[in-house]
């Protein structure tokens, strides 16, 4: 017997020829290699972008190895017998030749307001909103061109326009009122919120303005206290307070004991004389323990009697001296004529 060669194949006796082993698919090649025959045998050489000896090819991982040819602003990912370059977010283009900015504005690739600005940037781009809206640019709210409802029923005085978000507080036009019913309406987008409901002022109790005889109360308002509010009583020069100074509205609209201005111990009927020859002193009424100077006007002089009188405690009270002093007229050497 003469078996051919490994390698060849015949009868042996007639002839023996080579075996094309790539197309016999006998080849010992890695999947991913390219097999070539050769005479009595073959070669195995691993594809592009596989590494190995040709019977066993594995990927080549080209971005871990910085072979492969991505340009600036594309990132590298890594396949199975090649790589692959798409451009970073932002930028457009073939990812190995170029990554160039992307106009999203122009491209219509933006995701800004219908009522916003949009802005290219180098890799990116923003969104502002127009005037008259409010927000981040890609969401933007239409300020309140209205008044808030009800607002002008109150008495208040409304502005001609609200930034969307701002909220409005009802005020009653009195400090004891509060609001019932909506306390506040928020602009969104164009409309106030709660439209239809309406707010309304409470009436809390209030307390009268008090009076008081011979005295003022401060603050006084006519038109009462509200509850927790303090007034202040005083009483004229001639009188003293009987009571508490303070006091404050209860709830409930009412006051604590009012307090009472009782006289003060004085003298009546300052004892007085002609008016042109003496300065009559303020009043002729003075409290106990005040005294009273008697001073002569002009060109008179006081000859007789006690120029002071004193107003003394007592049951009534009465003046030092019953009697005014006298004067009379008098004129001075140096200026007659
Ligand atoms: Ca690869
Ligand atoms: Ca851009």
């Amino acid at each position: 017997m003469c078996p051919c060669d490994f390698g060849f194949t015949g009868d042996g006796l007639a002839s023996c020829t080579d075996v094309n082993e790539c197309t016999s698919m006998t080849d010992m090649c890695d999947l991913n290699a390219l097999c070539t025959n050769t005479f009595s045998s073959h070669t195995c050489a691993c594809n592009p972008g596989y590494a190995g000896d040709g019977f066993t090819c594995a990927d080549i991982d080209e971005c871990f190895a910085s072979t492969h040819g991505c340009t600036l602003y594309s990132t590298c990912h890594n396949t199975i017998g090649s790589y692959i370059c798409p451009c970073d977010f932002g930028f457009t283009g073939d990812g190995l030749a170029s990554c160039t900015d992307l106009d999203e504005c122009v491209s219509m690739m933006d995701s800004c307001d219908s009522n916003a600005l949009c802005t290219n940037t180098f890799g990116s781009y923003f969104c502002t909103c127009n005037p008259g809206f409010v927000g981040n640019g890609f969401t933007c709210a239409a300020d309140c061109m209205t008044p808030p409802p009800f607002a002008i029923d109150l008495g208040v005085t409304v502005a001609p326009f609200y930034t969307h978000g701002t909220t409005y507080v009802y005020v009653c036009p009195r400090l004891c009122q509060t609001i019932g019913g909506v306390p506040s309406t928020t602009c969104s987008d164009v409309v106030w919120s709660q439209p239809n409901s309406i707010p309304f002022c409470q009436l809390f109790p209030e307390c009268l303005a008090p009076t008081i005889q011979f005295g003022i109360v401060t603050p006084f308002d006519e038109e009462g206290y509200c509850e927790g509010e303090y007034i202040e009583f005083t009483c004229g020069s001639f009188y003293y307070l009987d009571g508490q100074r303070f006091l404050s509205c209860q709830a409930g609209g009412a006051w604590q004991t009012l307090p009472v201005c009782k006289p003060r111990p004085a003298c009546d009927d300052l004892p007085t004389i002609l008016s042109n020859e003496f300065n009559v002193p303020c009043g002729t009424r003075h409290l106990v323990d005040t005294r009273v100077t008697y001073k002569c006007n002009p060109q008179y002089k006081l000859i007789d009697g006690p120029s002071t009188n004193d107003c003394l405690d007592g049951t009534p009270p009465m003046w030092t001296s019953s009697v005014a002093p006298l004067a009379h007229l008098w004129v001075n050497p140096q200026t007659r004529t």
